[in-house]
C-alpha cells in the first residue's frame, strides 16, 4: 500500500459528524491520509489509541491522537498542508473561538438529544428544555462573531467553517425534529454559506459516504427521525 509522508490514518465511521469534520479538514488541507473504518469502543486495546474510547482518532508516525480539535491542530502544526487557520494570531484565535462555541454549546447539547431523534429512544421534557436555551445562546453568540463573506471569518476557508458545517448538518436535523426550529435561520447568511459549503468537493465526498451509512444506522436503531423532515420546500 502506498505510504503518505507522514503516514496518517484517520479512524472512524462516516455517521459521525466529528469523523466527517476531521476527514474534510484533512481533504481541504490537501494532506495525504488513509481511512480505516473503526467503531468507538471501550475495549482496552482501543482505549490505548483513543483514551475516551471515541472516534475519530488519527494514527500518526508518533502515535494516535483523539479529540477532533486536537486532530485539527495537529494537521495544522505538522505542516505540509494548506493552512486552515488564518496567519494572524488574533484571527486564528477568532477561528478557534468559533470552533469551541460550536462544539461546546451547539454540538454537545444537541448530541444529548440524539437518543430520541436518531437512536430509537425518547427525549424527556427535561432534556428538551435544557438543550434549547444553550443552543440558542450559542447561535446568538455566533451571530455576533461570524458574517459569511463567503466563509465564516472572511475570504479564507478555516477550520471554523469545516467544523461548524458538520455540526450544523446533523444539528439542523435535531433542531427541526425536536423543536421545529432551524439553526441555519438563526444567523444571517448562514443558509447561503451552508449551500456554498455543500458545493465543495470535500463536502460532496464526505456527505455521500455519510448518507449511505446514516440510512443504515437509522434503520438499525429504529430511529424516529426521517429524512423528509429536511425536505420542507420553505427551507429548500
Ligand atoms: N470530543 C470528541 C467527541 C467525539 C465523539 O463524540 N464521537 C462519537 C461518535 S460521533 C463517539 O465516538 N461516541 C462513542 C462514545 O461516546 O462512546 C471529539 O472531539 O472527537
Amino acid at each position: 500500500m502506498p505510504q503518505a509522508d507522514p503516514h496518517l490514518v484517520l479512524h472512524g465511521y462516516p455517521v459521525s459528524n466529528y469523523f466527517n469534520a476531521a476527514r474534510a479538514a484533512l481533504m481541504e488541507a490537501g494532506v495525504a491520509f488513509e481511512i480505516e473504518a473503526t467503531r468507538a469502543s471501550q475495549e482496552e486495546a482501543f482505549l490505548g489509541r483513543s483514551a475516551m474510547g471515541k472516534i475519530p482518532y488519527l494514527e500518526t508516525p508518533q502515535g494516535s491522537i483523539a479529540e477532533t480539535v486536537a486532530i485539527l491542530e495537529y494537521i495544522e502544526d505538522a505542516g505540509g498542508g494548506r493552512p486552515l487557520y488564518p496567519a494572524d494570531p488574533f484571527e486564528r484565535a477568532r477561528a478557534r473561538q468559533v470552533v469551541n462555541i460550536v462544539q461546546v454549546y451547539v454540538e454537545t447539547p444537541l448530541r444529548s438529544l440524539f437518543p430520541g431523534v436518531f437512536m430509537g429512544g425518547a427525549n424527556g421534557a427535561e432534556a428538551l428544555g435544557a438543550a434549547r436555551p444553550v443552543v440558542e445562546r450559542a447561535m446568538r453568540a455566533l451571530a455576533r462573531l461570524v458574517e459569511p463573506r463567503p466563509f465564516l471569518l472572511g475570504d479564507q476557508l478555516t477550520h471554523a467553517d469545516v467544523f461548524a458545517f458538520y455540526t450544523f448538518d446533523i444539528g439542523e436535523r435535531v433542531m427541526r425534529f425536536a423543536y421545529d426550529a432551524s439553526l441555519l435561520d438563526m444567523v444571517d447568511g448562514l443558509r447561503g454559506w451552508d449551500a456554498m459549503m455543500r458545493t465543495r468537493a470535500s463536502t460532496r465526498a464526505v456527505l455521500a459516504d455519510f448518507s449511505s451509512a446514516f440510512g443504515a444506522y437509522l434503520r438499525d436503531k429504529g430511529a424516529a427521525w426521517r429524512e423528509p423532515v429536511l425536505k420542507d420546500p420553505a427551507h429548500a
